[in-house]
């Protein structure tokens, strides 16, 4: 592929329902959609980072800046052979994983056009489905946590995952537990708890649940390696999983016993795949998680997914828990047994909506306005 131009496009989407985590309550999502053209092709990413630093350090304005000033020049005009080389092409640029993800996602979408097959077949997938799960957050009311967990189950989703913090977590569980006792569950506090918690988090082995995610702080290994050791309930690591070193660290410290693959938090989706084949190599589980993206981040998290050890269902779910209208047609959906289809056709598998693009959009920047 020849990199012929490069357009961002900072988006704001409102999100259907406001979404809570341990660190913050979002009402919309600000991402920055990325579109390569290259040997007269389209190809389509997007950068998930959030518009605050407190999920990674990582903003929209940080990837606003690195991408045109440090990404854009070592790809444009350039001859890129594979996706996979993208990697070694931005080594010296150090972190900014979201940043470069997202680029990399547009190369493969550009690529998969050329090989003429579907993404995820680019990618090495193996299914032509994935199986959903939810990410459903933090409620002001229990009750209204089990209304919501009621329609997704009625949809057909395949596991659902809570959001916990202290304080929304031994009780609300056993609320949970009392309605829907056998349900596949699990909760994630997006490092809300430390080490003096484990007396506490041990509580939690009690609701038979899949796996904790991330209950302490992204830099901590020693500490999860610990707290896993205390407990029955698998930790599965997220924020901590910052590149394959983690990832390898992590397995080698014991410091979980499933991973959360986000190839943004990765640096992409090559990062994303060896990971995966990291896991696979060690016997553990991986499965996709999600930023809230926008139908084009979630159609690359779909061929993510269908990569053989994507055993658990995963974070991706259908457009229209996140916006209405998403950026893509069509857009994503899920079949009531609780599967999502893997597009057929070469590339992404979506056209992007250039109207709804534009109605979202915030601000532009084009390489070609800027030589
Ligand atoms: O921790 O997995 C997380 C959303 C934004 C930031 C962090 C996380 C999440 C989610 C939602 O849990 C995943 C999704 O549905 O896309
Ligand atoms: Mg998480």
């Amino acid at each position: 592929m020849k990199v012929e131009r490069v357009v961002l496009h900072h988006v704001k989407m409102p999100l259907v329902h406001p979404f809570e985590t341990s660190f913050s309550r979002e009402y919309e999502v600000e991402s920055i959609i990325v579109q390569i053209f290259a040997d007269g092709l389209v190809g389509w990413g997007e950068s998930a980072a959030e518009s605050n630093p407190y999920y990674t350090y990582e903003t929209v304005d940080t990837a606003w800046s690195v991408i045109p000033n440090f990404i854009v020049p070592r790809i444009l005009g350039k001859e890129i052979a594979h996706p996979l080389d993208f990697w070694g092409i931005v080594r010296r640029i150090r972190g900014h994983n979201m940043a470069k993800a997202g680029v990399e996602a547009a190369l493969w979408d550009i690529w998969s056009q050329e090989q003429n097959v579907p993404l995820w077949k680019a990618m090495g997938g193996e299914r032509d489905y994935i199986v959903s799960g939810v990410s459903i957050g933090i409620e002001p009311e229990v009750s209204i946590l089990l209304d919501r967990i009621e329609k997704f189950l009625a949809e057909g989703y395949r596991r659902i995952k809570l959001k916990i913090k202290p304080g929304w977590d031994v009780e609300m569980l056993r609320e949970v537990r009392r309605l829907y006792p056998d349900i596949p569950l699990m909760v994630d506090a997006n490092a809300a708890y430390s080490i003096e918690d484990a007396e506490h988090l041990k509580k939690l082995d009690e609701f038979d649940l899949m796996m904790i995610e991330q209950p302490m702080s992204y830099e901590d290994l020693t500490h999860h390696a610990r707290l896993q050791k205390m407990l029955e309930t698998p930790i599965c690591l997220d924020e901590s999983i910052g590149s394959f070193a983690m990832a390898r660290q992590a397995l080698e410290l014991e410091s979980c016993r499933i991973i959360n693959i986000k190839a943004a938090r990765m640096g992409g989706p090559g990062q994303g795949i060896a990971v995966h084949d990291l896991c696979m190599m060690k016997g553990v589980p991986v499965w996709c998680g999600g930023l809230n993206e926008t139908g084009i981040g979630r159609l690359h998290n779909v061929a993510l997914s269908t990569l053989p050890n994507f055993k658990l269902p995963g974070d991706v779910s259908a457009s229209k828990k996140y916006y209405k209208p998403d950026l893509i047609e069509p857009e994503v959906v899920m079949s009531p047994d609780g599967t999502i289809k893997a597009p057929i056709v070469p590339g992404l598998g979506a056209k992007v909506r250039e109207d709804v693009l534009k109605m979202r959009r915030v601000r532009v920047w084009d390489s070609a306005d800027s030589d």
